[in-house]
């Protein structure tokens, strides 16, 4: 089977035993890889409502068919599991070396299952798996730890790693590599923290076999020149995803004030330009020709990488106006290895329950000493209010006892930097995304922005739906990054062209759309069979946006409309063939192959 390497690393650390097991070729076909590949095998071999930080959760790293491949921004892979935060299906997307080694070492996914006993490094080279204790390790942040696994183990491997706030299971604690690289919003680094994972180490030196390698270095080749071609190119280079500042405040979704108002009085001091006067490196993912890791010295001289989400999160959303500030919180988070946009939701939220009366402490938009405080409170629990926070604002609202109106999230995960008081369409895919609030399946929001910003019609659930299939589906099952299209405009069709010399399968729209849509289905099926039940309430966005009005910008006085958003629920469920609270129909299900999954379903829900 080319294109595939059609083998699973499977790692047990209670026993500190390995084995092969085989990625079925059906399966490729169906899942492709990457997300597909890991809610199947969690389907499957994750027993139900196993605790997501116990031993019998499932960690998964898995690529795709175009992973690695001198294709552009290919490397990059999925971290997956059960979520502490949510309860549901977790994952992130992260770019690291490691995408490449796990393929160049023969497989298509490592997966971990157990608990080692006491912290462990993971070094896997080719068909070698050696477990090499990790006490020395363990404490240390995600940059010490490169560094010291570089120096015993060499440069050319791949690296990912979790810091203190994977091991003392922030519930938002992240997987890291490459110093500013992050993946696993919903907690994927508790879950590896909670099985004493330190790091994962991988070389791989085999030959990665495709289907027609000339053929796809030449389509590779012309992708490349194209991205660089684009006109969009040059100020991408400049200010990456940071350029999204100015948009963001001229179309008033810049998060402000834990999602208030869509507009910051303060958005020059961390916007795009300021940026790139502060900027000393530009750095990213393998095989990558755009690289959007833009980094500055920070308030206190050291390097970090920005990104939009962490800087509107860690600025906008917590009244903090000065890049160089902003960038200490974001180094931090990096260091110790939470995510940026869940950190700033808590904290956002902590200012504002503090000014309600809710919490007792005093807190003030913008105070960058207590906040920088408040981050290491609750990246190593140490005062009550820092492990309120370290469980996410859903948990900390119902354990504070009030402020649940104002937590900014959608199933327990936090909502990424964009305000939709007046972005029907985008709230939809907030409150629709696989794992909880993210933007990654369907950045609705520009093109909601550039036509109908105001409607809830039938249109924007297609488009949702389509973009959730191009990104959430596709996008994180062959593996490849999707900026190069989202960001400089590279021709989508390029992708079933490079998958044909990959795999030598030819992938029809219409086929590759079922094999998003499958995956959609059983992850939301893998929601229902953890959580018990479901109703339409989990697909709703934060109350704030339809009860609170926006008081400032172009937007003064707009919020969602609460009778217009069911409909516009309702035109999503229907084009995707879900009943009415959002549960997949049985004739669903067997359209999309997932017969398997109707038994399971019936004996939690009654199927329609
Ligand atoms: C992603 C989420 C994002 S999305 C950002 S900034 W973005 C935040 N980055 C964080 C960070 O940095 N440090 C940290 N401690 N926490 C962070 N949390 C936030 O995590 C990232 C890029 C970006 S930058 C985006 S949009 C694109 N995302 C992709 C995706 O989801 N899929 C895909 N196929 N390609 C993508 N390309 C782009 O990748 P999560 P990365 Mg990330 C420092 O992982 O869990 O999905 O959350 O992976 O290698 O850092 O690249 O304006
Ligand atoms: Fe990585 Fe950015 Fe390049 Fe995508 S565009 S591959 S996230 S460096």
């Amino acid at each position: 089977m080319k294109g595939w390497n059609g083998k699973i690393l499977w790692i047990d650390l209670s026993r500190k035993e390995t084995k092969v097991v085989k990625y079925p070729q059906g399966w490729a076909k169906e899942y492709l890889g990457g997300r597909g590949l890991a809610v199947r095998l969690l389907w499957e071999y994750m027993p139900p409502g196993a605790d997501p930080l116990g031993p019998d959760n499932l960690l998964i790293f898995a690529v795709g068919p175009l992973t690695g491949l001198t294709v552009p921004s290919s490397g990059k892979l999925v971290v997956a599991a059960k979520s502490p935060l949510t309860g549901g299906y977790g994952d992130g997307n992260i770019g690291s070396w490691a995408s490449y080694h796990i393929r160049k070492a023969g497989y298509d996914a490592v997966v971990f299952q157990g608990a080692s006993d006491k912290p462990v490094v993971v070094y896997v080279e080719n068909d070698k798996v050696e477990f090499r204790d990790a006490d020395d390790l363990w404490g240390l942040d995600t940059w010490e730890t490169e560094k010291k696994l570089k120096e015993e183990y060499g440069k050319n491997l791949g690296i990912l790693e979790i810091g203190p706030a994977g091991e003392n299971q922030v519930l938002y604690a992240t997987v890291m590599s490459q110093e500013g690289r992050s993946g696993g919003r919903p907690g994927i680094g508790a879950v590896m923290g909670s099985k004493k994972l330190k790091a994962f180490v991988v070389k791989g030196t085999k030959e990665i076999l495709v289907h027609d390698p000339k053929q796809l270095r030449r389509e590779g080749s012309k992708a490349y020149v194209e991205i660089v071609k684009s006109k969009m190119y040059s100020f991408w280079m400049r200010q990456g995803t940071m350029m999204t500042i100015d948009w963001a405040q001229e179309a008033s979704v810049l998060p402000t004030y834990n999602f208030s108002e869509g507009v910051f009085d303060g958005y020059k001091g961390i916007n795009g330009y300021r940026l790139e006067e502060m900027k000393i490196d530009q750095r990213g993912c393998p095989f990558c020709n755009m690289p959007c890791g833009n980094v500055v010295k920070d308030a206190e001289g050291m390097p970090s990488e920005l990104d939009y989400e962490n800087v509107a999160m860690l600025g906008s959303n917590i009244g903090l106006d000065d890049l160089a500030k902003v960038s200490v919180l974001n180094r931090l988070a990096d260091k110790y290895g939470v995510d940026t946009i869940s950190l700033g939701n808590t904290i956002g939220w902590a200012v504002e329950a503090s000014q309600k009366g809710v919490l007792s402490e005093k807190l003030e938009w913008g105070d960058y000493e207590r906040f920088k405080e408040l981050i290491d409170e609750i990246v190593f629990k140490k005062s009550d209010l820092g492990k309120l926070l370290a469980k996410g604002t859903k948990r900390a609202c119902e354990e504070a006892g009030g402020g649940c109106e104002y937590t900014m999230q959608v199933k327990g995960l936090e909502i990424s930097a964009y305000d939709c008081h007046a972005a029907p369409g985008m709230a939809l895919a907030f409150s629709t995304s696989s794992i909880g609030a993210h933007h990654k399946e369907a950045w609705v929001i520009s093109w909601e922005v550039a036509t109908d910003r105001f409607g809830y019609g039938r249109e924007k659930a297609a488009k949702v739906i389509e973009l959730q299939r191009l990104r959430g589906g596709l996008f994180e099952s062959f593996v490849a990054c999707r900026l190069p299209w989202v960001e400089v405009g590279l021709n989508l069709e390029y992708y079933p062209r490079l998958l044909k010399y990959a795999t030598g399968v030819t992938f029809t729209w219409e086929e590759l759309y079922d094999i998003a849509d499958r995956i959609y289905a059983l992850v939301r099926a893998f929601w229902i069979r953890e959580l018990g039940d479901w109703s339409r309430e989990m697909d709703k966005p934060p109350v704030k946006w339809f009860k609170q009005p926006l008081t400032k910008g172009p937007y003064a006085g707009a919020k969602l409309d609460k009778d217009k958003f069911e409909e516009l629920l309702d035109h999503y469920y229907d084009l995707r063939g879900w009943d009415r609270r959002g549960v997949p129909k049985k004739e669903t299900l067997e359209k999309l192959h997932l017969d398997f999954v109707i038994p399971v379903l019936e004996s939690k829900v009654a199927l329609r």
